[in-house]
């Protein structure tokens, strides 16, 4: 971490402006070497100077130069970026001056890196950052900025200090007892604490479902049997003609995606085979794809035929998606009603024509409580949503599930010592206080350069 670091920042390509940014104990000096304009060496920090990068005696561009110095910036280190005019040729040459002055290409991720090495973020504000690049709803937006400004590792945090309280209380009460028996101690005095704890993870891990379908959406499936308008309902959601629609029988034979935003959720669509017993070989794959994908599926539309009686097969999807979150899209509202609805549970049908553009706003209303997405916006979005920090959790609720069940049964206090710090050592890691290489360069390498 003693050498200096550079990398463009900006997205490749053309644009108005790019950035090189350089940054360690040489990132000045080495600047301005490549600079005309200002000393600046001399320059107060967080100031920008106009001037020209230079090569012996040729001007390659005409630049604006940020310079900052530590600890007050990004990696805490001296930092200095140049503002290039956006072209690709000239932003690369000038990245290479300031190589050839000592400072090294950058790695993915490396600035942010710095930013925690040098403890400035913990590993959830890098997740976070992480999280803002990608967000591309407002919804997911407002989640990524909790977790990069700290909100959501607070909740860690408060977690921490409950349990840290309680190793406070057991040291006190082994050092200097109030207590001569000691299962009055842990009982009247640490259970209670414990369930308190216990309670708050498991609210954190329950608003973690919100934070990881803000994060990944929902994933949806069409099902229905060949016919019954599946397609034409993927394509009215989309307000495109994605799918193929014809009155044949088996249209559609692959899955076909689609992606829609309701309440700031992003939907994700699946539009499959329609299921029936079929000799042909490519509709025959088709069909086991569209069944393979209900177990990945957190909401399946299932869509029957308004105009025809159920069959046998379709009753046995019904079987098989009674577990999990499912509508039954009834279509074809327009035609004589053939079809029996009394095995269905009422709330879960949204009667619809997609031939007279019916039925979609009930859809969309009945997604809407299923998942209660009226309910999100209130919130503050403060909720953990990556499978890193949510696994970390589980595991430190499952510990001190088991913490709770050692003390009612009496077990000595010293042991219960022991999984309570393992506890703190849990939650430490999904705020980065103790972490492995192999994970940070793994969590790193999904960054951009230059970031
Ligand atoms: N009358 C009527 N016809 C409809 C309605 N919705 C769709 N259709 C027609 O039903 C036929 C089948 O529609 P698709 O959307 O291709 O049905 P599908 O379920 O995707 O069929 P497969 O891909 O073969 O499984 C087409 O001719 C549509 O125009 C509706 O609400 N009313
Ligand atoms: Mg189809």
């Amino acid at each position: 971490m003693n050498d200096t670091i550079a990398a463009i920042s900006t997205a490749s390509g053309v644009g108005a402006i790019s950035i090189v940014r350089v940054s360690g104990k040489e990132a000045i000096s080495i600047v301005n070497q490549i600079f005309k304009g200002k000393d600046l060496e001399q320059v107060s920090s967080h100031t920008i100077h106009y001037g020209h990068i230079v090569e012996e005696n040729e001007v390659i561009d005409e630049v604006l130069v940020s310079v900052m110095k530590a600890p007050k910036t990004y990696t805490m280190e001296d930092i200095v970026e140049i503002n290039t005019h956006g072209g690709y040729a000239t932003t690369k040459r000038v990245l290479e001056l300031v190589l050839q002055k000592g400072a090294r290409l950058a790695k993915q991720g490396e600035f942010t890196q710095r930013a925690f090495l040098n403890g400035r973020i913990d590993l959830m504000n890098v997740e976070g950052i992480m999280d803002v690049i990608e967000a591309d709803t407002e919804t997911r937006r407002k989640l990524a900025m909790n977790e990069l400004s700290g909100k959501t590792s607070d909740l860690i945090h408060s977690l921490r200090e409950k349990v840290v309280e309680i190793l406070t209380n057991i040291e006190v009460n082994i050092d200097f007892p109030e207590y001569d028996d000691i299962e009055v101690l842990t009982n009247e005095k640490i259970l209670p604490k414990i369930e308190e704890l216990e309670l708050d993870m498991k609210k954190i891990l329950q608003e973690s479902q919100t934070g990881k379908m803000i994060k990944n959406g929902i994933q949806t499936l069409i099902i229905g049997k060949p016919n019954v308008g599946k397609s034409s309902i993927l394509n009215e959601l989309l307000e495109e003609e994605k799918a193929i629609v014809t009155n044949i029988p088996g249209t559609t034979r692959d899955i076909i995606e689609g992606n829609f935003v309701l309440d700031g959720i992003p939907l994700h669509i699946i539009d499959t085979a329609g299921i029936r017993k079929t000799e042909d070989l490519v509709e025959k794959i088709g069909v086991q794809k569209s069944l393979n994908l209900i177990d990945k599926s957190d909401l399946i539309l299932f869509v029957l035929n308004n105009n025809e009686k159920i069959t046998k097969e379709e009753i046995e999807l019904l079987h098989q998606i009674k577990n999990k979150n499912y509508l039954i899209l009834i279509n074809k509202t327009d035609l004589k009603q053939n079809l029996q609805i009394d095995q269905f549970d009422s709330n879960k049908i949204v009667w619809m024509s997609i031939k007279n553009h019916k039925g979609l706003e009930e859809l969309k209303e009945k997604i809407r409580k299923l998942f209660e997405l009226e309910q999100i916006e209130m919130k503050d979005f403060t909720y953990l949503s990556n499978a890193r920090s949510i696994s970390l959790l589980k595991k430190s609720y499952e510990s001190l599930k088991e913490v709770k069940k050692a003390i009612q049964k009496n077990i000595p206090i010293d042991m219960v010592e022991i999984d309570l710090r393992n506890i703190w050592n849990l939650l430490g890691e999904i705020i980065g206080e103790t972490y492995d290489e192999e994970l940070l360069d793994q969590l790193f390498s999904r960054f951009c350069l230059g970031k």
